[in-house]
């Protein structure tokens, strides 16, 4: 239990409302992730795989309505309207707390109540921040286990009057006495809220079970409520990986990245070299929380313990690094469970198995039209686990940041890679990168750009606008000299025929040395009107198969299509109102530049 007086009146007041049947306290231990566990395949909710081809694995099916993060039923419920933003569902506080205290009245009869204390980034760490998660749902103790350090220590560091953010989870279905569960109890769409209270730094979630809804410490904590406590307090908590570069003479960077989902940004943070003696090693694949050292660098952890990743698509091939991360200790949702119990999903790189079970519970062959696996099934695996995790991934001190890496998926205009002039430059970098709408998104729209700052839109717990400026003003606190180097990176250029022009995956190690070298003061480039770009053989290329003319096409600058970029950035910006002038003169000059 605990000696802090305001979390002992807080799990009170909220045990009061939701009328669970009874209150347990989570120790971390293995122990007891094991008897939740059972409970759990005794119940008919998970299946154990083959304890000789998968140890200590279990696969979930979610009901099929509770599949992905839900963001129109995702709120910021600040005391304004305008301190939202325009990029966030607002609702007025004391209204959405009237609603959804009807909703938690009795919302866990017949269940246990949970607590979960959790430490985001390695306990005691300066930048780490501890949560309490209560949640009725056993599922949620179990992936939090492997997502955040959960468990008596965090309540001994969080002592008798510590601050922590609270979390408060249910899956929005209370039982009658004597009745049985189904496979995934969840409410009902028009009952989920994802409810966060920036001014609070509160979290109040209904009626989901699945990831980002429910595993509060990871969306709701670490990003958006984790980026208004950054605000206040003068660091970043970001969308974006951690990796450490190794030159063959042993240079080690340390290197973030935002991308958009559907980026690969954990195959990145996971990346197999092709270029000979040159090392990847992982330190985080989805979250950075970045804070001023003494000596002016900004210095990263990742608060998370686990990797929630995309299981569709992750191959020996695409993947390797995560494939050999969930050959154990790993829950699985939402992918197919084969007859001798192991998974599978499409682009495992494996051929199917004649029958499984899918993710719907129905049988599957070859030949059936839906996939085995739903697009975005999960693995829960321990990062411990990761073959080419850093070895000070879990330093306390954080790792000093070289470099910061933004990108998405442009088929045209943004050249392989591009270098800001410096950090207000790459502010604004950030503030216009995105990805192309594609064929899968509303048709009226293909060929538009989804703006999508930093890869924070889901994710910032204020105004997007303040966002931005809080992003220059944590540049003004240092100098260019030691602030990170932003570069917008591109493996998703096409030609005119719609094919290709870069390989990716490990083939991005080439763009990777080069900015290496330009972060150690080597590293050729030529001044353009976008930002520094790498001269004509600054980019490794010893045994690449890429044309000479597609790599020009993939450096190449085109004024008439940036030109075009310019007027899209400028309605952008119109969409957001109040930017910051310093992002408006910022366009300007890039312009004039142009036009130059
Ligand atoms: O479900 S999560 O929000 O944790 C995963 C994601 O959407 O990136
Ligand atoms: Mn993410």
């Amino acid at each position: 239990m605990t000696t802090n007086v305001k979390l002992q009146a807080w799990v009170k007041e909220m045990a009061d409302m939701c009328q669970p049947d009874q209150i347990y306290w989570c120790d971390g231990s293995q122990e007891e992730y094991d008897r939740l566990m059972q409970g759990m395949v005794d119940a008919g909710m998970a299946e154990p795989l083959d304890p000789e081809k998968r140890p200590g694995c279990f696969s979930f099916n979610s009901d099929p309505s509770d599949v992905a993060r839900v963001e129109n039923r995702t709120y910021i419920a600040s005391k304004t309207k305008e301190a939202a933003g325009p990029t966030n569902n607002w609702i007025n506080p004391d209204e959405l707390k009237e609603t959804m205290k009807g909703l938690y009245k009795g919302c866990m009869k017949g269940r246990t109540m949970y607590v979960i204390p959790f430490s985001m980034g390695p306990i005691g760490s300066p930048i780490s921040k501890i949560g309490v998660e209560l949640t009725d749902s056993a599922y949620v103790v179990c992936n939090m286990r492997i997502m955040t350090r959960v468990g008596a220590k965090v309540l001994e560091t969080l002592g008798g009057n510590g601050e922590f953010v609270p979390c408060l989870h249910s899956v929005g279905a209370p039982k009658e006495a004597g009745q049985k569960d189904g496979k995934w109890p969840c409410a009902p769409m028009e009952k989920k809220y994802i409810s966060h209270f920036p001014e609070e730094r509160t979290i109040w979630s209904f009626g989901s079970g699945y990831g980002g809804n429910a595993l509060l410490g990871k969306k709701c904590f670490a990003l958006r409520i984790a980026s208004v406590i950054a605000r206040d307090e003068g660091w970043l908590a970001e969308h974006m990986l951690i990796l450490k570069l190794t030159s063959p003479k042993g240079v080690v960077k340390y290197i973030c990245g935002a991308f958009p989902s559907a980026c690969g940004k954990t195959n990145l943070a996971m990346l197999v070299p092709t270029i000979p003696g040159w090392k990847v090693e992982t330190i985080g694949d989805d979250i950075a929380w970045m804070k001023y050292g003494k000596d002016g660098r900004l210095y990263a952890i990742n608060p998370e313990a686990g990797f929630f990743g995309v299981a569709p698509g992750t191959s020996l091939d695409s993947n390797p690094n995560a494939m050999h991360s969930i050959e154990k200790n790993t829950i699985f949702t939402n992918v197919g469970v084969t007859d001798d119990k192991d998974i599978w999903w499409e682009g495992m790189g494996v051929d199917a198995p004649d029958h499984l079970i899918d993710w719907k519970n129905n049988d599957w062959t070859p030949a059936s039209e839906a996939p085995a696996a739903h697009p975005n099934a999960r693995f829960t695996a321990p990062a411990s686990q990761c073959p080419v995790i850093a070895p000070e991934w879990e330093d306390p001190a954080g790792v000093p940041i070289s470099a910061i890496l933004i990108g998405g998926r442009r088929p045209s205009t943004i050249p392989l890679v591009h270098e800001s002039f410096d950090w207000k430059h790459g502010v604004f970098m950030g503030s216009i990168m995105g990805s192309e709408i594609t064929a899968a998104a509303i048709s009226d729209k293909i060929g538009q750009v989804r703006r999508d700052p930093f890869a924070m839109l889901p994710f910032m717990g204020y105004n997007v606008c303040d966002y931005l400026q809080h992003w220059l003003d944590v540049g003004a606190a240092s100098t260019e000299d030691k602030l990170p180097k932003i570069f917008y990176v591109n493996w998703f250029r096409k030609d005119k025929d719609g094919k290709w022009l870069w390989p990716g995956y490990g083939e991005n190690s080439r763009v990777l040395k080069w900015i290496c070298e330009r972060v150690s003061g080597e590293g050729e480039a030529v001044k353009t009107p976008i930002g520094y770009m790498p001269t004509t053989d600054a980019i490794d290329t010893t045994g690449l198969d890429v044309s000479a003319d597609d790599m020009a096409e993939l450096l190449k600058v085109n004024n008439e299509e940036w030109l075009k970029e310019v007027e899209s950035i400028k309605a952008h910006y119109e969409n957001y109102g109040r930017m910051p002038q310093e992002l408006k003169n910022q366009l300007e000059a890039l312009e004039a530049r142009l036009k130059a």
